[in-house]
């Protein structure tokens, strides 16, 4: 067991009672919906690493070329004393930045912010070990809750990557960039990873893939109704769809009634009916293009400095500075 501290600002019961809510105004909508934050459960965080390993999934693959061939630059710009991780998962690309920011000599603290405190814990004490001479302090909590709980020495980098950005809807998206500028100080650093509009073929068959790895990531969010609010769901009614939304610009993966159908919900005190064809959308994951991530920074009070993409053109990566 190593050094590491944990700030819990999500307890099991907060979990429970933000499900409840979501799912009850979710599914009572005349289009129903879901968060995509809820696929993330232990199975749904381990499908998400199997996708990640996907053929087809490029994002996290061009992401890591990018990172691993500027981290050094994005040391050298930034001269970071905290790396702050939103969402940080297994913290995997986090350690690119690592090295680069313990090579450049500023990096003091690393604090990994997620919703699953197995996750975190696992991944906080992981890199603990790893570098002992870094302050680790995870955060468990919902970065569109919890922001303004940051801690770490100044300057400091805020990582958002993966394109993670894209699962919120535009309104959302740009609170959360307003809320991202409002934490730091002037001089201090988003890292953002967006990926970005190519072919609509690439674009499905990253949500889409062949051995259906996606497909069970899309419906575990039914396991976790079920598991914590007593559901009985059917995950094998539904059938995974991810269809590309050209007006939008975005991915929305879809659980499709395939009959008639009925879900009990006791933990929410609903019951919810779909029609054959009915479905629930279950996340959209928006596209970019780099004029827009430049505007959308802007709007935010957040500077562009510095716009990376893979080889391909296919992710980008930003560095924008408060
Ligand atoms: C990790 C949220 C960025 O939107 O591409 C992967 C999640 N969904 N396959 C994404 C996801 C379906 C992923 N993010």
């Amino acid at each position: 067991m190593s050094d590491v501290d944990l700030d819990v600002h999500r307890s099991g019961e907060d979990i429970t009672e933000a499900l409840r809510r979501d799912v009850r105004e979710g599914l009572s909508a005349p289009q129903k919906w879901l968060p995509s934050k809820w696929f993330y459960d232990a199975r749904g965080s381990e499908l998400f690493e199997r996708i990640t390993e996907l053929d087809e999934y490029y994002p996290t693959r061009c992401e890591r070329e990018i990172l691993r061939r500027e981290a050094g630059e994005i040391a050298a710009v930034t001269g970071a004393r905290t790396l702050v991780e939103l969402g940080s998962g297994s913290s995997e690309k986090t350690r690119l930045l690592l090295d680069a920011l313990s090579a450049h000599g500023t990096l003091r603290e690393f604090v990994p912010l997620d919703v699953s405190e197995s996750a975190l814990a696992e991944a906080a004490e992981a890199i603990a070990g790893d570098y002992p001479d870094l302050t680790v302090r995870g955060v468990v909590g919902d970065f569109t809750e919890h922001l303004g709980l940051l801690p770490g020495e100044r300057p400091r980098i805020v990582a958002f990557l993966g394109g993670t950005i894209g699962n919120f809807l535009p309104a959302d998206r740009a609170k959360f960039l307003r809320s991202v500028r409002d934490v730091l100080t002037e001089g201090e650093w988003l890292l953002l990873g967006t990926d970005l509009v190519k072919d609509p073929g690439t674009l499905v068959r990253a949500y889409d893939d062949a051995q259906g790895v996606t497909a069970e990531f899309n419906r575990n969010v039914l396991r976790v109704l079920n598991e914590r609010l007593g559901a009985d769901a059917d995950p094998a009614a539904f059938e995974h769809v991810a269809h590309w939304d050209a007006e939008h610009e975005w991915i929305e993966m879809r659980l499709r009634a395939t009959s008639d159908t009925r879900v009990r919900i006791p933990g929410a005190d609903l019951e919810v009916t779909f029609t054959a064809g009915e479905h629930v959308r279950t996340e959209i994951s928006a596209k970019f293009r780099p004029s827009g991530v430049r505007a959308e920074l802007a709007e935010a009070g957040l500077s562009l400095e510095r716009w990376w993409t893979d080889e391909r053109d296919r992710f980008g990566v930003s560095l924008s500075r408060a």
